[in-house]
């Protein structure tokens, strides 16, 4: 477990690094808000008309360039108001990459679903699980992108039952698992999960 963490680890830090080199190298590469929808493709070769896909540093650099208008951010944040995240609810487009970064403390991203540890089932019926293992190290990076519509709720291993939990409405909630009412979860995350009308309405309800 250990090692998939550290691997892990590393490989979204140097990625990370070469999206900063690829910014600095072709910063006028950018084809504007058409770009959109590049991130949600998937690898597919046969389609040349769109510019991201041909290297993986240009698909970083073209994320990374995008991270204002189609990513998004969720920092994991111990301080004096406790672990949380923050923003702690977020409704986004679906194939949106949303980087959790771990701002301080040790944390983890990790979707309620039966593979993490005997959870409930809290994410739409058809989207993986992700779980990004533990982080110590303040900076470390984790990405999910949420192709699924619906309603994805996760939390921290170490902080679920101090209320450390987060809720994602990806395009319309569909009525999945996520919207029934959160009873099987410990009472501080229970009382912590914005409502799913909150968020769409607001689009970014901050942490404490
Ligand atoms: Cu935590």
């Amino acid at each position: 477990m250990t090692d998939t963490t550290q691997s892990r680890r590393r490989f979204v830090v140097s990625v990370g690094g070469a999206a900063l080199a690829g910014l600095a190298g072709c910063s006028s590469q950018s084809d504007g808000p058409g770009d959109s929808q590049t991130t949600t493709a998937p690898p597919d070769t046969t389609d040349a008309t769109t510019t991201a896909e041909p290297t993986t540093s240009q698909q970083t650099t073209t994320g990374a360039q995008n991270r204002g208008s189609s990513g998004q951010v969720v920092d994991m944040v111990t301080d004096n108001q406790g672990s949380y995240f923050d923003p702690v609810g977020l409704l986004v487009e679906p194939g949106t990459t949303v980087t959790f970064v771990n701002a301080s403390g040790d944390h983890s991203a990790t979707a309620y679903h039966p593979d993490s540890g005997d959870q409930p089932l809290r994410i739409p019926e058809d989207a993986a699980p992700f779980d990004s293992g533990v982080y110590t190290e303040d900076g470390a990076t984790f990405e999910y992108t949420f192709d699924v519509e619906g309603v994805y709720d996760y939390y921290c291993t170490p902080h679920e039952a101090m209320g450390m939990v987060g809720r994602i409405v990806v395009g319309a909630p569909n009525g999945g698992p996520a919207t029934e009412p959160p009873d099987d979860l410990p009472p501080g995350a229970r009382d912590a999960l914005p409502s799913v009308g909150t968020i769409v309405e607001q689009t970014t309800v901050d942490g404490p």
